[in-house]
């Protein structure tokens, strides 16, 4: 039988000061411990100890050339934290806070949202501490061939398939893909999130803000409620964030704040029109990591500095930006300005003192790894139609789409409604579903 105190005691003496994957660890051991207690070929196998340790790291150096000639060097990681059930899948991230427990933490949390996904793909992450603020083009470009010339040694398209992450889209997948192109003289789906024109996937760069909107349509529905006329507080402004305000847009809400490093935007004309969603892009490619530009774009719009958006009265809120971005005091303060839906989309977006307060309050709740699996979940398709040398259309990538999030939120009702009352707890109900195919498939294969 496991004890939740014992075994997190000993997984934190076995990762010292890796705070973000033992927070991650222990929402899905709390979630899964009595199933897991239930369960004899979960206990002979010692489920739990396998699962929360890695397959394999890497930890490699990057050595590039700046703008002024001198040698700069960054730490490179990739992660293969579990391939029962497929390929190593997961972005890589390029920002100044990465280290190796924050990777951890990611591919950790990428291995059950993989399961979710319904597709075959096992858990990955990797990336840099190297902080592409303020870095020319060339830096970036010399930066990922680097990153690169070490990082192909270890993934393939049948072993381990990386992705974007926070500082990682188009532009730097696509030096990246031309670098593995160069050194293995060969066209394989390696990468996802590749351009249109070299194997790419239609809807894969909006997914991640779409399939998190489709979630939170469908946990609309659930309580019969619908997206139309709600207004939505978010964050970030990024590429999750601007698929997310185009989709939810089209549904007929209105997104009413994004943010970024620096403070938040409060548009009270909403973040509604095709001049203000290509402005979010320019933004991000501008490279310097800040929002506030917006404002002077849009005077109607205020900027805030050094301030978060949760303190913005509205019916939604969406997470978009980065790990532990909304904590306890900022939950209660959404709550008391009558928020009803939050919908995780960034990865590990809330503390665990705000999971605690939403779910003490009986508020609808998605996790992030059930809201944000679109991306990935698209990324799938690109990689199966990498393999059938074919592409599909906007309208057939989407419907794939829209079915894969509808069945990641039904597992998460179905393992989270509560016997009495109407509460779905999709916290538990997403843990428990993504755990059970990889733990099944693990003792399926043996030890
Ligand atoms: O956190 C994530 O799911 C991603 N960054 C996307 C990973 C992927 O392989 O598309």
């Amino acid at each position: 039988m496991y004890n939740i105190d014992r075994f997190m005691a000993e997984l934190e003496r076995k990762n010292p000061a890796q705070p973000e994957f033992i927070q991650a660890a222990r929402e899905v051991v709390e979630s899964v411990i009595d199933m897991v207690n239930e369960n004899p070929a979960y206990l002979k196998a010692k489920i739990l100890d396998r699962i929360t340790e890695p397959d394999r790291v890497f930890m490699f150096k990057v050595e590039w050339e700046d703008d002024n000639g001198d040698v700069q060097i960054n730490k490179g990681y990739r992660i293969q934290f579990n391939n029962a059930i497929g390929p190593y899948k997961g972005g890589l991230r390029f920002h100044p806070s990465v280290t190796l427990g924050g990777l951890k933490f990611l591919g950790f949390e990428q291995m059950f949202k993989n399961s979710l996904t319904t597709l075959p793909m096992g858990g990955g992450k990797g990336g840099s501490d190297f902080n592409p603020k303020g870095k020319s083009d060339n830096e970036i470009l010399r930066f990922c061939r680097s990153f690169m010339t070490e990082l192909q040694k270890y993934i393939g398209p049948e072993t381990d398939v990386p992705a974007g992450d926070i500082g990682v889209g188009g532009r730097e997948i696509g030096y990246m893909y031309g670098q593995y192109k160069r050194l293995r003289n060969e066209n394989t789906g390696v990468l996802t999130g590749k351009g249109l024109n070299w194997g790419g996937s239609l809807v894969r760069p909006e997914a991640t803000g779409f399939g998190s909107v489709y979630y939170a349509d469908e946990m609309l529905k659930y309580k019969k409620d619908a997206m139309k006329g709600k207004t939505i507080v978010c964050s970030g402004f990024g590429n999750v964030t601007w698929g997310t305000v185009i989709k939810a847009t089209e549904l007929g809400a209105k997104i009413i704040t994004i943010s970024g490093p620096d403070g938040y935007i409060y548009d009270v004309d909403g973040v509604n029109t095709q001049e203000k969603f290509d402005y979010l892009l320019e933004l991000r490619s501008s490279n310097n990591d800040i929002v506030a530009p917006y404002a002077k774009k849009f005077p109607n719009a205020k900027f805030f500095a050094g301030k978060r958006p949760w303190e913005v009265k509205a019916d939604m809120a969406f997470p978009c930006a980065i790990q532990n971005e909304l904590n306890g005091d900022d939950a209660k303060k959404l709550l008391d300005n009558g928020c009803k839906y939050i919908v995780e989309t960034s990865n590990m977006g809330c503390t665990p003192e705000a999971v605690e307060v939403f779910l003490h309050a009986k508020i609808a709740f998605a996790p992030g790894k059930a809201a944000n699996a679109g991306g990935v979940a698209t990324s799938g398709l690109e990689m199966s139609q990498n393999s059938m040398k074919f592409s599909w259309s906007r309208e057939e990538v989407d419907a794939k789409l829209k079915i894969i999030m509808k069945n990641i939120h039904d597992a998460g009702v179905k393992y989270g409604k509560e016997k009495k009352g109407n509460f779905v707890n999709y916290v538990k109900g997403s843990n428990i579903a993504g755990f059970k195919k990889v733990a099944d498939a693990m003792i399926d294969l043996g030890y």
